[in-house]
Formats: C-alpha cells, sequence, structure tokens
C-alpha cells in the first residue's frame, strides 16, 4: 500500500523537488490545459486551474500536519491512511471532480469517452507520466478491448489503486510497476 502511495506522491511532484506544494499544481494545471489545447490564461485553463487549486486545497487541509504549506511523503502516507480508514468517501470527494472535468475537456470528438490518442494526452500531462506508460495504463484499462475508456473505468481503477488491498489487481499497475 505505501508502495502505490510513494508512487503517487511522486506523480504529484511537478517540479520534482521532493515536496507537494501548491505550486506542483498550479504547474500541473498549466502544463494539462495546453496539452488539451486551451491557451494559458483561457477560461478553459481559468476552470482547470482553479480545480487544481480547490484540490490542492483539500489535500493539504487533510495532510499538511504542520501548516507549513508544504506536504511530505511522511505527512501525505500518514493523511492517507487516517483519511480511508475515518472516511473513506472523502476519496471521491476529493478525485471524482476534477478527474471527470479534466477528461470531459479531453474529450476531443466529444463521445464521453477517450480514445488512446485522448487517453495518452490527458494522462500523460495529467499525470505526469511518460507516453510508454501511459500507453500500458489505457490497455489495462480498456478491458473489453473496444479502444475507449470511460471516466466511470479510470474512477473504478483509481480507486482500487488507492483503496484495494489485492496485491495482484490490475489497478495497482496504473502509475507503472510498483517496486
Ligand atoms: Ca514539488
Ligand atoms: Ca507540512
Ligand atoms: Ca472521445
Amino acid at each position: 500500500m505505501s508502495r502505490k502511495l510513494a508512487r503517487r506522491f511522486r506523480s504529484w511532484d511537478d517540479d520534482g523537488n521532493g515536496i507537494i506544494e501548491q505550486i506542483d499544481f498550479v504547474r500541473r494545471a498549466r502544463r494539462l490545459a495546453v496539452a488539451l489545447g486551451f491557451v494559458v490564461g483561457s477560461p478553459e485553463h481559468q476552470v482547470i486551474h482553479e480545480n487544481f487549486v480547490r484540490q490542492w486545497d483539500a489535500l493539504a487541509g487533510v495532510a499538511d500536519a504542520d501548516k507549513d504549506g508544504q506536504v511530505t511523503e511522511a505527512e501525505y502516507l500518514e493523511a492517507f491512511a487516517k483519511l480511508i480508514a475515518e472516511r473513506p468517501e472523502a476519496f471521491d470527494e476529493l478525485y471524482a471532480p476534477i478527474l471527470r472535468l479534466t477528461m470531459r475537456l479531453a474529450d476531443a470528438d466529444a463521445d464521453g469517452e477517450l480514445n488512446e490518442a485522448e487517453w495518452l494526452n490527458w494522462f500523460t500531462a495529467y499525470m505526469g507520466q511518460q507516453a510508454e506508460q501511459a500507453q500500458r495504463t489505457f490497455q489495462l484499462l480498456d478491458a473489453n478491448g473496444d479502444g475507449k475508456v470511460t471516466a466511470d473505468e479510470v474512477m473504478a481503477a483509481v480507486r482500487e489503486f488507492y483503496l484495494g488491498d489485492n496485491p495482484d489487481a490490475d489497478a495497482n499497475l496504473l502509475l507503472g510497476p510498483i517496486s
């Protein structure tokens, strides 16, 4: 469990300084907006930005125990264990809105699902992952092989990634092999 979370922690850390701060979310929001074809300062970038800052506020509210504006890996791991034990529904509150919003914006042909190209664009920018990993994750999520994934499928996998304790679950590999 903690190895999965450590992996997720690193994926948040956009500037790679080993700490999660608001700037990581601001940078990621900008990167994602641009990847989806929205110029910096556009209304779409603004909405993504606001949602990322809100997510940072929620995360910091739970995890920044010493209130220094930085979430360390230790704070993150501790907060997560506590959150899941006490209020597992907070998980959906934290992740679902931003996931659904950004997947909708990434759905270039507006068919309600992400095809592989839309997915690669979204996942690499949103999760800060390499294209190669994004491709593997797509294949993992597209269980029925129709070449598309939905927000519900992604949400289910993300929930399994965070909350599941099956060491063999496919969802564990969302961000690549856990080592
Ligand atoms: Ca950082
Ligand atoms: Ca802190
Ligand atoms: Ca689509």
